[in-house]
């Protein structure tokens, strides 16, 4: 067993003041939080002299395309001999997908994670902020090094994605006053905002067009449901990473407690995303073995179409 700290922004400056090469983690299937946070952390090491790599175990998505810091590597070379590994914004060790069983071996470990869940690093730096991004500019503030206008616009990156652009239930003032600062860092907020909240293409809009013609309503529009087939995907030559952000419009419809979003991931079996406006979602995926927050959930279910959607709106009978 591995004797586990709760660090403080200060302890987490000594450490890496001791160390001269870091290994930096971003999650499996990156986020603009943990993006974002590890290129910033990246840029602030390497202002005081270290050498840092940054790993991930899943290709970026084409939104990164446009940010040029943004590089990561996907396996540890052999004999690399880092002083210490940073696991950035993973809520547990899985998250750090393949690299999983190595950065459970090494012994000079330290998380940085506004998720505040398991302590697996040997140091771990948890601050309930409503981004990572948010706990890399407190390291900057106490190292005393002011961010550039490239590192302000990664941090912004985590602040802006991590809040929905400002808007979810997360949103604070400590976000806001993070953001001021980077603003005045020079962070570049438009670029930010277009690449991840406005930017789309011709092919998505459609697919989405199918997926809200494909939109149901259940329980006097409780619950609302859409789907995407994968000749949907096929037919308009996107993958699944289109979808990303379709359970919004479900969620968003006015009377919904649930929003269900369904992507055929192979020949009948479909990815589940679920949202709930105060109500539980994650115990309906809980009983198709999947999880994750309160009134953010997913799961995987097999089946044909219909008989995946009476399954879970079965489930949600019970409840909603
Ligand atoms: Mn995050």
């Amino acid at each position: 067993m591995r004797y586990c700290q709760k660090t403080t922004i200060e302890q987490c400056v000594d450490l890496f003041k001791q160390a001269r090469t870091v290994a930096i983690f971003a999650h499996t299937r990156p986020d603009g939080d943990s993006v974002g946070a590890c290129v910033a952390l990246r840029l602030l090491l390497e202002k005081t002299g270290k050498t840092c790599h940054m790993f991930c175990d899943t290709a970026l998505g084409e939104t990164f395309s446009r940010f040029p810091e943004a590089v990561f590597a996907d396996s540890i070379p052999l004999n690399a001999g880092f002083d210490l590994f940073v696991a950035v914004d993973c809520g547990d060790l899985l998250r750090t997908g393949k690299f999983s069983a190595q950065y459970a071996r090494f012994a000079n470990t330290l998380t940085i994670d506004h998720h505040c869940g398991e302590m697996y690093s040997r140091y771990n730096c948890l601050i309930p902020y409503a981004s990572t991004c948010e706990i890399i500019l407190d390291l900057y503030n106490c190292a005393g090094v002011a961010p550039d206008s490239v590192s302000a616009t990664y941090m912004y990156m985590g602040l802006c994605t991590d809040t929905g652009n400002f808007s979810n239930s997360g949103t604070n003032t400590h976000a806001f006053r993070a953001a001021a600062q980077l603003s005045e860092a020079g962070a570049d907020l438009q670029k930010v905002s277009i690449a991840f909240f406005r930017d789309t293409t011709f092919a998505q809009q459609k697919l989405l067009s199918a997926a809200l013609g494909n939109m149901r309503s259940y329980f006097d529009g409780k619950l609302i449901l859409l789907y995407v087939t994968k000749k949907d995907l096929e037919k308009y030559q996107l993958k699944e990473n289109a979808t990303e952000g379709f359970v919004q419009y479900a969620i968003n419809v006015d009377t919904a407690r649930m929003g269900v979003a369904l992507v055929e991931h192979a020949d009948n079996v479909y990815k589940v995303s679920a949202r709930g406006k105060q109500f539980d979602v994650r115990s309906i995926c809980n009983t198709f073995g999947g999880g994750g927050h309160l009134y953010a959930s997913g799961c995987i279910i097999n089946g044909f179409l219909e008989d995946v959607i009476e399954k879970i709106v079965r489930e949600a009978s019970y409840s909603i």
